[in-house]
């Protein structure tokens, strides 16, 4: 994944034609195109790999399974073209474990979710799977972009880790600030899809990324 805009594309869309059409328009301002359950339960997992041949593939499937499960989620998401996944946190070091080894590094762990019940069970621990995050040797954490001091907190334990973050836009984070705060990269879902214009949409959050670099 280039660091060319640090904007993620979350395609949460229920389509497959709508999929490649919001990739279509996005792409020149997107680095990569996050995945997750609906669009692959709506066309297909061979969406994977067709929106891989556009753009690197974030598969975010939220992995939270025993390790020996993990490994296969995780075998499946990679021979299809996923360039790197998405796991839980909560469920333990051996199974981050199994996802940081069967991706080659390439796994993102979550730690404090974005939305307000996100602080009821997760925030409390996010610290402790940061650092867990960390010693497993992941590619990097999921931080919330509408919490950005917690960005910056979080930041300090992960040390050069990258941080992609969602929550900008339609949960009333800020791109600006997250970046600011220490993200690497912004993961932009509604803002973008449900623009009139995603394209519009897309390049101004890259440019608001870019000025606050
Ligand atoms: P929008 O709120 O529409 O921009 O979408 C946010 C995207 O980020 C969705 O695909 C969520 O699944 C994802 N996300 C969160 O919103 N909060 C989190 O704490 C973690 C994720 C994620 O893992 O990507």
């Amino acid at each position: 994944m280039q660091k060319k805009n640090r904007l993620i594309l979350a395609l949460d869309v229920k389509s497959r034609a709508s999929a490649l059409s919001v990739v279509e328009s996005a792409k020149d301002s997107v680095d990569a195109v996050k995945v997750g359950w609906p669009l692959i339960l709506a066309a297909g997992p061979e969406i994977i790999t067709d929106i891989a041949k556009l753009k690197d593939v974030i598969c975010d499937l939220k992995i939270a399974d025993i390790p020996s499960v993990n490994t296969l989620i995780v075998e499946q998401a990679m021979a299809r073209g996923a360039s790197a996944v998405i796991c839980h946190g909560f469920v333990g070091e051996d199974s981050v474990r199994a996802c940081v080894e069967t991706a080659k590094g390439q796994a993102f762990v979550l730690t404090e979710m974005s939305h307000p019940g996100g602080k009821q069970f997760t925030a409390p621990v996010a610290d402790k799977l940061a650092a867990m995050a960390r010693s497993v040797g992941a590619r990097g954490i999921v931080a919330p972009a509408t919490r950005p001091e917690r960005i910056a907190e979080l930041r300090k334990i992960i040390g050069s880790l990258e941080i992609i973050t969602p929550g900008v836009g339609a949960q009333g984070g800020k791109a600006s600030d997250a970046i600011r705060a220490g993200a690497d990269y912004i993961i932009v879902g509604r803002a973008i899809y449900e623009a009139q214009d995603p394209r519009a949409a897309a390049g101004a959050l890259a440019e608001e990324v870019k000025r606050s670099i």
